[in-house]
């Protein structure tokens, strides 16, 4: 099982990024607790240098299997279903400039928030043409470059839009691109799956990313997710990709990501 991490490339509102701060020596630290990869929240590629990561990750021997986007709406509110054309064409320029950095680390673009809410006075059908319209766009482009986008389905209390993994599956048809799969986070499917392995199965072969956290959004063992039947359901679909960590800095970053570590490496 490859693990990872989430870091935040610059400082953000979004909790659970567990760890801030500076690049270099958290990924130092990341390395050093024994995980594979770091998993990026970058808002804007604009902001960072991807030769800079590139050698950082390197030289601390990790991967970057994945690249959160998610800060773009948290920090600038930009999204694929604003009513505002003008942000919407924002939104989508923004997730198209990650994909350089997407095809030279081969890491999952995630599209998170930035897909947006339903927001007031908007009908929720052309919210959901928007979004798809917005996913095919991006999708063609990435393609082009070999590089995959994964939607996370996300709790009730945070987006109106795509909050279990059969909401995912029903964008996935409608998408209808290759390159277009799922990332599924134990926390939200805690709070939306009826049944956790069933959705995971359901899913199968269209799952591109995994966050995990515990049901109160600690590191994993913190609270009562069974992660034994959660990860051995995810192995049995024939996944191949990444196990990446999100969870709340508690009681403090390091810790929670030495915890998080320990329990996942002993199942
Ligand atoms: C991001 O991966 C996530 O899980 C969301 O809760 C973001 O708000
Ligand atoms: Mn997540």
């Amino acid at each position: 099982m490859k693990l990872s991490i989430v870091l935040s490339t610059q400082s953000a509102q979004f909790q659970p990024v567990t760890f801030k701060g500076d690049l270099e020596v958290n990924l130092k630290r990341i390395s050093a607790l024994g995980y594979d990869g770091v998993e990026l929240a970058i808002r804007d590629p604009k902001l960072v240098s991807l030769d800079d990561l590139e050698r950082l990750t390197r030289a601390c021997g990790l991967s970057i299997p994945a690249i959160g986007t998610g800060q773009a709406w948290g920090e600038e509110g930009l999204s694929f279903t604003d009513p505002d054309p003008q942000v919407r064409r924002l939104a989508i320029e923004r997730i198209n400039s990650h994909v350089p950095g997407g095809a030279r680390f081969e890491a999952v673009i995630i599209i998170g928030l930035v897909r947006g809410i339903v927001k007031p006075g908007v009908d929720p059908a052309q919210a959901m043409d928007w979004l798809v319209e917005a996913l095919r766009e991006c999708c063609l482009a990435a393609r082009l470059h070999g590089v995959r986008l994964a939607l996370e389905p996300i709790n009730r209390f945070e987006t109106t839009l795509i909050n279990n993994a059969s909401e995912g599956l029903e964008l996935i048809e409608r998408v209808g691109a290759e390159n277009f799969g799922l990332l599924l986070d134990t926390f939200h499917m805690n709070i939306e799956e009826p049944d956790i392995e069933a959705s995971i199965r359901a899913c199968g072969t269209h799952i591109f990313h995994f966050h995990v956290a515990d049901s109160n959004r600690w590191y994993a063992g913190a609270g009562h997710l069974d992660f034994k039947a959660i990860l051995t359901t995810l192995m049995g679909t024939g996944y191949s990709g990444w196990v990446s960590g999100e969870f709340l800095p508690k009681p403090d970053a390091l810790v929670a990501a030495e915890r998080n570590i320990t329990e996942l490496r002993k199942l």
